[in-house]
This record gives C-alpha cells, structure tokens and sequence, in this order.
C-alpha cells in the first residue's frame, strides 16, 4: 500500500495515527481537532517563530482530520500570508520573518503534493503559472495543489515567463485548463495585450483560460480577455467539477486533448 493510500485510509476512516513519522509526517501530529477556524492565527504564530515544525503540525493536522486542500490553502496558508501582509505593513514584524515564511509554506504545500496519489494517467490536463515579472510563487503552488486534489494532471510552470513560451506550453501540450496567477501587475496594458495572446492560443487548442489573484481589480478584469475569474481556489474547483462534468457527458471519453 503506497504512502498516499495509508494517509487516505486514515482521513476517510478517522482512524488514529500511531505512528505519523512512519509517513513522514511530524512526530506529534495526528491529535488534530481539524477546526479550520483558527488555523490560520496557528499558522501565523508558528511562521513568525520560525517554528517549522508547529508549522507542519498544524497543516497535517488538518489534513489528516479531514479537511480538504482547499480549504488548507485558502482558509490556513493564504488567510496567514495575508495577515504577515499586514503585520508588515503596519512594521509589526521583520522581513526576514515574511520572507521565511514564502520558504516554509512552499516547502509544506510541497509535502501536501507528495501526500496525493499520483493523478490518473488519463486525467485532464491543467497547466498554468505567472508572467514575467509578477515575484509570487505560492499562488501558483497551491492552483496545482488543489487541482490535484480535483483529479487533474495538474502541473504549475512557476513564475518569469515571456508571454510567448505559455503560448507554447498551451499549443504543445494542450492543456484543458491553463491557469495564470496575478499576484502583481507592473503594465496593465502588456498584461492584457499578454492575456489575449494566452486567451488566442487557449482558444486555438480547446483549453480554457482561468484567471486569479490579488492584481486583477474589477477595473483592471473589464479589460482582460479570459475563460474564467475566481476569487479564491474554492471558487476554481467549482469551476474545474463543472468542466469535469461537461467532459463525462460530451460525446468523447478520451483523457487526451481537449476539445
Ligand atoms: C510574501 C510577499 C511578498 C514576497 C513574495 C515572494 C514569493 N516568492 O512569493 C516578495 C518579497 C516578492 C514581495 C514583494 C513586494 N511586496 Co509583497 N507581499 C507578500 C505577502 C505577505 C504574501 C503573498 C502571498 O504569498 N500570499 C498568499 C497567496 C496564496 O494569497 P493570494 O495571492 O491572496 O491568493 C489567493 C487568492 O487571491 C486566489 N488566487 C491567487 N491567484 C490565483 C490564481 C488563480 C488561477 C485562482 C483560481 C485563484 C488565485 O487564491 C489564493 C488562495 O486563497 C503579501 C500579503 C498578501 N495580502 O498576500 C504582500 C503584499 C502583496 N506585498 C506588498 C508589497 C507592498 C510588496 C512590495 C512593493 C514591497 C517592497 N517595498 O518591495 C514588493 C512588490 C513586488 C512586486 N513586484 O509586486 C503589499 C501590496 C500592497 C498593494 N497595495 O498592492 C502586500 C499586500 C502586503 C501589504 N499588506 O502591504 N511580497
């Protein structure tokens, strides 16, 4: 039985975890109330004491008690980050605080995605990242983490690309979702010139263009050309089930290109 299997067995059956450093988890996890409401403030406690461990502790708590990876991500990790926003803002804590914080939470969304089953080879395809020059990476992580979660191939490309090279991710691999991130937004107007080019190419190869982040203001989505825009990634499941669904009731039941 692989590592994911024993960890899934455990969510679904509530059985308790005797001996979690077995799986790789944190030795004292387990114990969890999987509460989502105060996670976040945990979260936050844990990243600004650098205390990894807690930080790990409270995430697969969660997990292991049931909640979902959306639900991780949007409500515990995203809601903290949001909050170390604001305590930097408001010069109540240091950079190197924040900065360790992007470390710690990539490094635990990455455990998160070696805790999944490996998506089925004939899984819809779903690729996205950011464009050059917006610096967020967790964004990105977490659309992959959550779509995984959903049942797709899901693979982020990360940050710093030329509009041109997703043009051709989109074109050689023919995703049916390609996501783009926009956490910053330097240019409007290139953004959007480069937001139709992706919106061209998913448009030419069957995929739907979905969109996201904190730089996309009403004003700014009025000028986007785009398949979709989700708040937050609780949103973008419901999105991606509904693409799900149309693909089990049209006419092909093929697991390749979309269409
Ligand atoms: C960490 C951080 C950085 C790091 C990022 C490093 C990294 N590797 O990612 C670095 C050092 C680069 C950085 C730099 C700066 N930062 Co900064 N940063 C942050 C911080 C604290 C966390 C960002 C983060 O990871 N959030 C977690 C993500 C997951 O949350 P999210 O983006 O909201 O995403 C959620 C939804 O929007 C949605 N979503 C997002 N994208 C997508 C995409 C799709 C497809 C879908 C479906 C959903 C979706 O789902 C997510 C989960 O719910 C934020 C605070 C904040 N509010 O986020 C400030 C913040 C964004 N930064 C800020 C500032 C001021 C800066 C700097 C100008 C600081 C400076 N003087 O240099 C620079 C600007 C850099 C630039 N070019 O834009 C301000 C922006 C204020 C403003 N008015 O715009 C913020 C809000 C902090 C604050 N409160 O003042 N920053």
């Amino acid at each position: 039985m692989s590592r994911a299997s024993v960890v899934e067995y455990l969510r679904s059956t509530g059985h308790p975890v005797t001996a979690p450093e077995l799986l790789g988890l944190p030795a004292t996890c387990g114990g969890g109330d999987g509460v989502i409401e105060h996670a976040a403030e945990r979260v936050y406690s844990a990243l600004m004491d650098l205390d990894d461990e807690r930080v790990r502790r409270v995430i697969f708590d969660l997990y292991l008690a049931g909640r979902t990876m959306v639900e991780i991500c949007d409500r515990a990790i995203a809601t903290a980050m949001h909050e170390i926003g604001r305590a930097w803002e408001a010069g109540r804590i240091e950079v190197y605080q924040e900065r360790r914080a992007v470390e710690v939470c990539s490094s635990v969304i990455g455990e998160l995605r070696r805790l999944r089953a490996a998506p089925l080879p004939d899984a819809p395809l779903a690729l996205g990242g950011a464009l050059a020059p917006d610096p967020y990476t967790l964004a990105s992580q977490m659309v992959e983490l959550v779509l995984l979660e959903a049942g797709w191939r899901a693979q982020s490309l990360g940050i710093g690309h030329p509009v041109e090279t997703l043009a051709s991710a989109i074109g050689a691999k023919r995703p049916r979702v390609f996501w783009l991130t926009a956490s910053s937004v330097e240019n409007p107007e290139q953004f959007a010139a480069d937001c139709r080019r992706l919106c061209g190419a998913a448009r030419e190869h069957g995929a739907a263009l979905v969109v996201g982040g904190r730089a996309l203001s009403e004003g700014l989505r009025r000028e986007l050309e785009y398949h979709a825009y989700c708040d937050n990634l609780r949103h973008l499941t419901s999105f991606a089930e509904s693409l799900h669904l149309a693909r089990k009731a049209g006419p092909t039941q093929d697991g390749g290109a979309a269409g």
